[in-house]
């Protein structure tokens, strides 16, 4: 299996209580790398541009203003296999639905407050990188 890269956010409902270092913790147990973290402040367009592949669903309108309400924490993860292990160590989007040990299971509030975003594809985790990072700041 090869060495992949995938963009992570966790989410304001974590920043908020302050589960930054609990949730890399996960992902480091788990033998992710976070290669590049900053913790920025989305503007609510910003917030609806990363989400544009959902603007017709229903849910669109609170996911971008949730995003937007208050700091994220946007890295990088690298790994074997990453994507699908990042995607394995979040759990459901429905916490209700999370297996136990997941980080949404054990910190998400809602499906909507989730805590955590991971990219689902190879594709997309390109594409959610170069979104948020330029080449200088991934450090390997
Ligand atoms: O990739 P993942 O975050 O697990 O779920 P998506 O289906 O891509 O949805 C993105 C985001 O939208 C989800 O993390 C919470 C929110 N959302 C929602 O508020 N209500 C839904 N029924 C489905 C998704
Ligand atoms: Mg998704």
């Amino acid at each position: 299996m090869a060495i992949e890269r995938t963009l992570s956010i966790i989410k304001p409902d974590a920043t908020r209580r302050n589960l930054t270092g609990k949730i890399n913790a996960m992902f480091e147990d788990a033998g992710l790398r976070i290669v590049a973290q900053k913790r920025i402040k989305l503007s609510a367009e910003q917030a609806g541009k990363f989400y544009e592949v959902h603007k017709e669903r229903p849910f669109y309108g609170e996911l971008v203003e949730f995003m937007a309400s208050e700091p994220v924490v946007v890295q990088v993860l690298e790994g074997e296999n990453a994507i699908a292990k990042n995607r394995e160590v979040m759990g459901a989007t429905n916490p209700a639905q999370a297996d136990a040990g997941t980080i949404r299971k054990e910190f998400a509030l809602s499906v909507g407050e989730n805590s955590v975003h991971g990219s689902d594809a190879p594709e997309t985790a390109k594409e959610e990188i170069a979104f948020f990072f330029s080449g200088l700041e991934l450090v390997g």
